[in-house]
């Protein structure tokens, strides 16, 4: 399929710990050289509100505090991919939550590791599915 209604948007976040070890350029890098198309990018801090709207289906687990402090302790290079089937391209570019298992030539696999913290630092966000993605992406882009 080639026509427009083919392409996918997905969002996709290099958190706090990313974007301190100077890994937001080697993301976007990727994104392109995958060859997806950035729509929008963004250097944000995120306040607590769209935190815990965004991370909503965690809402109640043990590690869902810690995130949400995580994710607001520095800047967030949010940025919006499209390209035919991109919110399953991401995931593969990104890899495994667990940095530690995750395959080496993903981001987290490549650059990710265990801290032995609350939660697990892990680089990225992705989207997980079209319908998180379009929700996500009114989230943090309501102009998109
Ligand atoms: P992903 O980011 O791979 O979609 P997720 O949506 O299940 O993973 O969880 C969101 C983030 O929360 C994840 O990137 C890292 C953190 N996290 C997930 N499970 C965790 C756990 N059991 N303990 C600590 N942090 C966790
Ligand atoms: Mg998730």
């Amino acid at each position: 399929m080639t026509d427009a209604s083919s392409t996918q948007r997905t969002l996709v976040l290099v958190k706090p710990d990313g974007v301190r070890r100077g890994l937001a350029g080697e993301v976007l890098r990727r994104i392109e050289a995958k060859g997806y198309t950035l729509v929008a990018v963004e250097l944000r801090r995120a306040d607590e509100a769209l935190l815990v709207e965004h991370y909503a289906e965690h809402a109640g687990k043990p590690f869902v505090g810690p995130l949400v402090e995580m994710m607001a302790s520095g800047p967030v290079l949010a940025v919006v991919a499209e390209g035919h089937r991109v919110v399953e391209g991401f995931r593969s570019l990104a890899g495994a939550t667990d940095p530690t298992l995750a395959v080496p030539g993903t981001i987290r696999g490549d650059f990710g590791r265990a801290w032995g913290r609350p939660v697990i630092e892990n680089l990225v966000h992705g989207s997980d599915s079209p319908e998180s993605a379009a929700r996500e992406i009114a989230l943090w882009f309501p102009g998109l």
